[in-house]
């Protein structure tokens, strides 16, 4: 069975639960705390499987290896099991699906990752309330655009790209996920919170959500 290197408060690995359940597959958690004991990501252990020292990792059995990267463990999951997928079948909407998520994983969640706000703290003494700030100053720009890419599908369907979920939504659930826990104000965005809302209802985003 699929073994998911997980924390529950992760957004990344929020990403892969919710494809793993979408997609209807078994798989079984292995906690890595990132508080716990200096951060159980950084032990020799989890570093032998992951040398970057982040979450998730995803273990295959059947092919004995393990994946790294939300976004490339998403892309093995959908390329060994199609069916249902995440990404459009047009061509433009698929690279627009990639295109939104990208916004999220390589542009907004990474400037916000605990080892750089721990950085600003411990190198640069930066206080909690500028950390606050930095964190909702790279969410809005990565939301600014967002809303505003996905006006036009708005009336298509409850999703970012119209009526079906896609890759898109994979990433953009736990990002506002994230900015709610720290109380980013969504205002300003009401087509995502639109999607949101209606998103978490949905039992495969239900039973992946942090708990
Ligand atoms: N680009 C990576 C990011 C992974 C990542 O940053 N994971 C976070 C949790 S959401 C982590 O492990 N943080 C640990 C740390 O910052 O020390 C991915 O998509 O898998």
């Amino acid at each position: 069975m699929l073994e998911l290197y997980d924390y529950f408060r992760s957004s990344a690995c929020y990403r892969v639960r919710i494809v793993l359940n979408y997609k209807n597959l078994k798989y079984t958690k292995k906690e890595v705390h990132l508080v716990n004991n200096g951060g159980e990501q950084h032990s020799a252990e989890y570093k032998k499987l992951n040398p970057q020292g982040l979450i998730p990792s995803l273990l295959d059995p059947s092919n004995n290896i393990c994946l790294t990267q939300s976004l490339a463990i998403i892309e093995y999951l959908e390329e060994s099991y199609p069916k249902p997928s995440i990404l459009p079948t047009d061509l433009f909407l698929r690279s627009q699906a990639r295109a939104l998520a990208y916004i999220i994983s390589s542009d907004t969640h990474p400037l916000n990752n605990l080892r750089v706000l721990n950085y600003l703290k411990d190198n640069f003494n930066v206080s909690e309330t500028d950390r606050h700030k930095w964190y909702h100053h790279w969410l809005m720009l990565g939301f600014d655009s967002i809303e505003q890419q996905i006006q036009k599908y708005k009336d298509l369907g409850h999703f970012c790209l119209g009526k079906d979920f896609s890759l898109a939504d994979v990433c953009l659930i736990p990002q506002v996920f994230n900015a709610l826990r720290f109380e980013l104000s969504m205002d300003k965005y009401p087509r995502i919170m639109q999607i949101y809302k209606h998103s978490v209802e949905l039992p495969f985003v239900a039973d992946a959500k942090p708990s």
